[in-house]
């Protein structure tokens, strides 16, 4: 008999509403909710493709063990698991818990449990090789909010419901559907802006998605930072700030103003190529809109300087009076008593705190107890003390997302130990020795602490697992338990770690994620504070009396700053030393062998590297193709769906260009996530978006730096947009020929 389950998508950061229907344990299908007081019947391609992934035949149902031949064996969960555990207090034995690592990638924040157990664990082995999406992803946003707060784990939100002046910078909402921010139904959010006679303002290099619906600014890119110091130059320039509140609020206004003077919209103009008057225009508007936000995500993450741009947005919103006030940039609320005391007492712990260890390759700081992902080739091949020898990979496929995949993939084989949780045979861990199968996130409950903060409605919402886990799969923290279990032998904290599960689990009391959530809820925004409010929520009552999720509160707080930050006298920290160094760094000598630059984007029907093998977001064929502007194809002889070959200082892949109007000249986009070569489970991601030269599309990130001396000083960042590249047409002899081209077309 067909059942209807609530519950939610877990694949991006809306959180969509979704009904499940369910017929024997298995997933039928699934469709939007209409009920869903956010997102009101609305899902992406992706949220409704997504029965096809937790059916694929493809996907993993049982442990898998790598054959001496190199293929793969199905193994039983406990002889993976005893033969995982033997080798890891083997390597523990020999090598000391410094050698073990582990790469958490982007699903892993969609499950509470996962995120929690894997942090945990990690923290408690004491071990620095700890890695994960995030040096390519939000990492500085960590790390400017440290600076700024002392808070890395805070990060003002845009009031998009309330909002009339919007710039969105470095962000494709329309596709990405919002991140760093939860905020169901963005387009509609985003309409309703200009509908009530405000303004939303994209400045991309590319005229994205987004930007075609609204006004459109260009920007060459990775020059944001001078682009903020602009505005900042204005407002401060023409007497626009507020200084005496701006001097309440924060520190280090008077050098903040000696530092922007020297970067005017005039000076600024030739790197950015924005007219100066616009940039006036821009800044004035932003002050006196009385209701006005600039948001940035990841175009402005993963350039040079990337945390120091994060932090001057923060920056632009403060002195225009924008932040934490009704229709700016503002702060969500956790509502739980004597959060700023955790996250305070959280900072004196070493592995948590910003650069409170160093990588041992390339002396990069690490943030919120993880090191940039691109430096784990070279850990893993540099020999001495430190060096990583048995690796974990969940939730992640770093072979395609991080830089110099084929560094990494040479790298992983040269491991004594390789161990992937997933749902899918993948690139990364056709490497591994070991590959254990996951549930999806349909074969789990959860309510999902880390976006708790990030709903522009503040909004909660849990779910059971809709269906049993399908083949053999496990949720990842039992995996993680059974770990814990195997190396309580040789370490002294992870010892009483198992201790206290052991005696949780007998008291009939086990540590879950769902008694963690349950915790959080309660103690939140809208909780029963175990008792002390009446009708508050609890796991149970969301479970049982809001299964379309529940809105705690009309819209988002003003005044939450003094909650946020941890500094002693409640100030915010505009020009820590660290910061304002990174300034040096926005000089760059022209690079003339590579006179286009390099940015990334994402696509409507793609996650990331993984749902290519989703028949419905293949429908129609897809292709993996360069964007480029008409100028800069005809002056190369390039005509549309002509193969060409983009080459940077690190790399070299082939692909065909698609010519368009809608991107500046001299940029090229490429997205990312292609490159499936065969080597996985995934037979329609490695049959699609073929062409002359295979199938599969290539690994973009082939054209990007691993060099720690590449990397972003403050937060490790891969420097992914604003590379230096050059396209040149593919000699077509080579072609005909069969000669595969390029270091990633394999
Ligand atoms: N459909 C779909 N949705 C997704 C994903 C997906 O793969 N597909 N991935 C999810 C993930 S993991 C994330 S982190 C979010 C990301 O969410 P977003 O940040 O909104 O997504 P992007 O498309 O990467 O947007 C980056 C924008 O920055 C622009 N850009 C590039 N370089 C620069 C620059 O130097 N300066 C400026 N000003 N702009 C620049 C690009 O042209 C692009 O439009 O999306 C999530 N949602
Ligand atoms: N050039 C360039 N590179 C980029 C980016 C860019 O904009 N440009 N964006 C970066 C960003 S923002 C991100 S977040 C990273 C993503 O980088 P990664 O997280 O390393 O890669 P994904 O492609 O998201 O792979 C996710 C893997 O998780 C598996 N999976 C899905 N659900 C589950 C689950 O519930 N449990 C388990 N155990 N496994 C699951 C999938 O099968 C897949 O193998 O890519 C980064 N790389
Ligand atoms: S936008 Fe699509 S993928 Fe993202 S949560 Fe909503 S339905 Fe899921
Ligand atoms: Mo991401």
């Amino acid at each position: 008999m067909a059942l209807e389950k609530h519950t939610y998508c877990r694949i991006c950061e809306p959180l969509c509403g979704m009904i499940a229907t369910v017929e024997d344990d298995r997933l039928i299908s699934l469709r939007p909710d209409k009920d869903h007081p956010l997102s009101k019947g609305f899902a992406c391609p992706k949220g409704i493709a997504f029965t096809e992934i937790v059916n694929d035949p493809d996907r993993l149902r049982h442990p898998l063990r790598r054959r001496p031949e190199g293929d793969f064996e199905q193994i039983s969960w406990d002889t993976a698991l005893s033969e995982i555990g033997d080798r890891l207090v083997d390597v523990h034995r020999t090598h000391g818990a410094g050698s073990i690592g582990w790469y958490f990638g982007n699903p892993a924040t969609f499950s509470t449990g996962h995120t929690l157990w894997t942090a945990i664990f990690m923290n408690l082995l004491g071990t620095p090789h700890v890695y994960s999406a995030g040096s390519q992803d939000v990492n500085n946003r960590f790390v400017a909010s440290h600076f700024l707060y002392g808070n890395p784990v805070t990060a003002p939100i845009p009031d998009i419901n309330r909002v009339d002046y919007l710039m969105i910078i470095g962000a494709n909402p329309i596709v990405s559907h919002g991140s760093v921010m939860s905020s169901p139904r963005i387009r509609e959010g985003l309409r309703a802006i200009t509908a009530r006679g405000g303004t939303v303002l994209v400045v991309d290099p590319r005229h994205t998605e987004t930007a075609r619906e609204f006004d459109w600014q260009p920007i060459t890119p990775d020059t944001d930072a001078l682009f903020l110091l602009s505005l900042l130059h204005v407002m401060f320039d023409e007497g626009l700030a507020d200084e005496d509140r701006l001097r309440r609020q924060a520190r280090g206004v008077d050098e903040l103003k000696t530092t922007v003077a020297a970067y005017a919209p005039e000076v600024t103009a030739a790197r950015t190529d924005i007219d100066p008057g616009r940039v006036r225009e821009i800044a004035r508007s932003l002050v006196s809109t009385q209701r006005a936000a600039v948001y940035g995500r990841v175009g402005t993450s993963l350039g040079r300087t990337g945390t120091l741009t994060t932090a001057l947005l923060d920056m632009v919103n403060l002195v225009a009076g924008n932040l934490d006030v009704v229709g700016g940039s503002m702060f969500g609320d956790l509502g739980i008593p004597g959060q700023k005391l955790g996250v305070t007492a959280l900072q004196k712990v070493s592995t948590f705190r910003w650069a409170g260890r160093r990588s041992r390759v390339g002396n990069l700081p690490q943030v919120l107890g993880t090191a940039p992902a691109s430096l784990m080739a070279k850990e893993i091949t540099t020999p001495g003390k430190g060096q990583l020898r048995a690796l974990f990979v969940s939730a992640g496929n770093p072979v395609l997302s991080v830089p110099n995949g084929d560094e990494l993939r040479s790298a992983l084989d040269e491991l004594d130990l390789t161990v992937s949780l997933d749902i899918y045979r993948n690139e990364t861990n056709a490497h591994a020795d070991y590959i254990l199968p996951a549930t999806t996130m349909y074969e789990r409950e959860d309510f999902l602490l880390p976006f708790q903060a990030l709903f522009t409605t503040p909004f909660k919402q849990a779910t059971e697992a809709v269906i049993p886990p399908q083949g053999e799969a496990r949720e990842e923290w039992t995996v993680i338990n059974e770990l814990v279990g195997a190396l309580a032998s040789q370490n002294l904290l992870i010892r009483s770690l198992h201790t206290t599960n052991t005696l949780a689990r007998r008291f009939g009391r086990p540590v879950t994620p769902r008694r963690v959530s349950d915790l959080v809820i309660r103690l939140g925004l809208g909780g029963d504070r175990f008792g002390l409010r009446r009708g508050g929520l609890s796991y149970r009552r969301l479970i049982e009396e809001h299964p379309h999720g529940a809105v705690v509160a009309d819209g988002l707080a003003p005044g939450q700053l003094s909650k946020n930050i941890t500094f002693l006298d409640g100030r915010i920290r505009l020009t820590a030393p660290e910061l304002m160094a990174e300034i040096d760094r926005l000089e760059v000598e022209p690079d003339s062998g590579f006179p286009l630059r390099l940015i990334g984007m994402r696509e409507i029907r793609s996650e990331n590297s993984w749902q290519h093998n989703a028949p419905m977001l293949l429908r129609g064929g897809r292709s993996h193709a360069a964007r480029m502007h008409p100028d800069d194809a005809t002056s190369r002889g390039l005509a549309e769906g002509d193969l060409a070959t983009v080459e940077s200082r690190h790399g070299r892949i082939s692909l065909p260009v698609t010519i368009t109007e809608d991107i500046k000249p001299g940029v090229v986009a490429i997205p990312h996530g292609w490159g499936h070569n065969g080597s996985g489970g995934w037979t329609q991601a490695n049959a699609a978006a073929g062409n002359d030269l295979g199938t599969g599309g290539v690994n973009v990130n082939a054209l990007i730096s691993s060099d720690p001396a590449d990397l972003e000083r403050l937060a490790g960042m891969a420097n992914m947009t604003g590379v230096p590249i050059q396209v040149t047409a593919l000699d077509d002899s080579r072609v005909r020929a069969g000669v595969s081209v390029g270091s990633s077309h394999n």
